[in-house]
């Protein structure tokens, strides 16, 4: 594949930083490795499995008996390989979700796959997935709901918390490596009303310390953000940066909140990326009935576009089956995603402008140098067309990746122009595609 970095114009290079927020002279806020390693990722898949694929349904009650969890042909092997055929890099697999019931044998609760025939009981869903990514070359991480339909102790906080704690230690301590640490914002009282208070400083301490290379997501970070909606769309603009008192605790609510999340902020003193999480079906878990309700490969391209396309990273939900393992139509969906995205990705046709042709583009591919932090607020992009300069997209942020369409056009030279930005701007590489 040719590949020539395109300069950013002199007007671009010149351009005055005025954005409100700019405060010259202090730092702005850089991820992360974890948290680069993290978004050059791109996507990931996410994997609901558990009672609810026996019960049919979304939000399970806590009460379901252990022995429904029966899968007959669980596959974690094919599930890696399936998210490889996307182009995935890592997976999220619901360790435990609103239900309690866990896909690995705890010591904390009889409520697992421990108390099922799944295996004669010997059987664990967690390792068999994380030995999985590992063989198939890709990055595990887990979902463990904090709020539990099963735990008696839940909303007796401290015991709850206590509770909580030693199934997230089992999970950082007897997998290996994990890659990201999924807190959802889902939280409902307890038994008798009592609220649950969740110890997040302790909650999060805990993956830092067994787990220092995991990033931890939640919709108040404080890795990676929630994009604050399950459509797979991130806002526009979508800065990576946030301030970090405007979303204080997972489940927190409000217009505030959620104008937050789809779009940062260009003034936060934190680094807080996106992520979009959305399901390739209409529901999170596998549901018998909507097996012809599956996402199509110009829908999930759509999705790239919104997500990955907006500076956010995509983790897309696969639900495995009562086989254990993905549906084949999933499946294909996925692997045609893939071949739609690398053929529309294979050539960089302003590569060949340099030699004087004329090339017919319709996107164009804007990365900021995420490493030195975000930067651009404002931009212009223009295709020289029979002489005169053409406007083809104008936008806002750029952050690790945007992807613009516009109606095919025939070019023979492109220029950037950065009309508004916070910080300095570097170079800003921009590749064409039919
Ligand atoms: C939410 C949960 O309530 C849904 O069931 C799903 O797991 C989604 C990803 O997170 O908080």
């Amino acid at each position: 594949m040719k590949r020539r970095d395109f300069l950013a114009t002199g007007a671009a290079a010149m351009a005055a930083p005025r954005f409100g927020h700019l405060v010259t002279g202090l730092a702005r806020p850089v991820p992360t490795p974890q948290q680069l390693q993290w978004q050059r990722d791109e996507l990931a898949l996410f994997l609901h499995f558990g009672v609810n694929t026996f019960t049919d349904r979304e939000w399970g009650d806590g009460t379901e008996n252990p022995a429904i969890f029966q899968p007959t042909a669980l596959d974690a092997r094919q599930w890696a390989r399936a998210a490889k055929a996307a182009g995935a890099r890592g997976l999220v697999l619901t360790a435990k979700h609103h239900d309690g019931f866990c896909l690995w044998p705890t010591a904390t609760t009889a409520h697992s796959v421990a108390s099922s025939p799944w295996r004669g009981g010997g059987g664990d869903v967690v390792r068999e997935f994380t030995d999985a990514c590992r063989a198939e070359g890709l990055r595990a991480g887990l979902y463990l709901s904090p709020w539990d339909r099963n735990a008696p102790s839940y909303g007796d906080s401290p015991r709850y918390n206590d509770f909580y704690c030693a199934q997230l230690t089992e999970l950082l301590t007897r997998y290996g490596p994990l890659h990201e640490v999924w807190f959802d914002g889902a939280v409902e009282v307890g038994p008798g009303g009592r609220k649950q208070e969740y110890d997040w400083a302790r909650i999060w301490g805990l993956v830092r310390t067994l787990q220092p290379d995991a990033v931890i997501f939640s919709d108040a970070g404080p890795d990676v953000r929630w994009i604050g909606n399950e459509r797979g769309v991130a806002g526009d603009p979508n800065w990576s940066t946030v301030n970090p008192a405007t979303v204080p605790y997972p489940g927190a609510s409000g217009d505030d909140v959620i104008a937050m999340l789809q779009h940062g902020d260009p003034g936060g003193t934190v680094w807080r990326p996106g992520e979009a999480d959305v399901s390739i079906r209409p529901g999170w878990f596998w549901h018998p009935a909507e097996d012809a309700k599956v996402r199509s490969v110009d829908d999930l391209v759509e999705l790239y576009f919104s997500s990955v396309g907006r500076n956010s990273k995509l983790l897309l939900n696969v639900p495995p089956t009562r086989d254990g393992v993905i549906h084949p139509t999933d499946a294909a969906r996925l692997s045609g995603m893939r071949e739609r995205l690398d053929a529309l990705f294979a050539e960089d046709r302003y590569a060949d402008a340099a030699t004087g042709r004329s090339v017919t583009v319709s996107t164009a591919d804007l990365r900021e140098d995420i490493a030195r932090g975000q930067s651009v607020a404002a931009y212009r992009l223009e295709g020289r067309v029979e002489g005169a300069w053409r406007v083809l997209s104008r936008g806002t942020t750029i952050g690790h990746r945007k992807l613009d369409r516009f109606a095919s056009v025939t070019i023979t030279a492109a220029r950037l122009t950065v009309e508004n930005a916070v910080g300095p701007v570097g170079n800003i590489p921009v590749r064409f595609f039919a």
